[in-house]
């Protein structure tokens, strides 16, 4: 049980410092993908939302690890509000990937479904 935990923090961990801005191109993609990787890993109970409890319990989890990612998936203390747009207090899957996807377009100016390294310096002074 621990060691599934373990490996399934050390992947989240991945995939954060993966869509960190500003390293490397982003895909379109990849963002949706980090998205429902954490999704998965907020909505405890599997019953496809993320209730502000299963939230509150991945923060607590993600603030004892040092080094958190930041940019485009990044999960900060207002991200249930900020993705619960029809406002019936859960986080959808859908709800939870348009945010991120929604900065991804902003970022990927040309619309080839690649944030370039060039785009991305770009969108970073809007993102964060
Ligand atoms: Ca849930
Ligand atoms: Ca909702």
């Amino acid at each position: 049980m621990i060691f599934v935990a373990l490996l399934s923090l050390s992947a989240a961990t991945a995939a954060h410092a993966g869509l960190e801005l500003g390293q490397r191109p982003i895909t379109r993609t990849e963002v949706a993908t980090v998205a429902k990787k954490q999704f998965a890993e907020m909505d405890a109970d599997k019953d496809g939302s993320v209730s502000p409890d299963e939230f509150q319990r991945y923060r607590e989890v993600q603030n004892a690890q040092p080094d958190q990612g930041r940019g485009l998936t990044h999960i900060g203390r207002s991200w249930f509000d900020k993705c619960d747009t029809n406002g019936d207090g859960k986080v959808s899957l859908s709800e939870a990937q348009a945010r991120p996807l929604g900065l991804f377009d902003m970022a990927d100016a040309n619309r080839d479904g690649v944030a370039s390294l060039s785009e991305q310096s770009l969108a970073m002074l809007f993102i964060k």
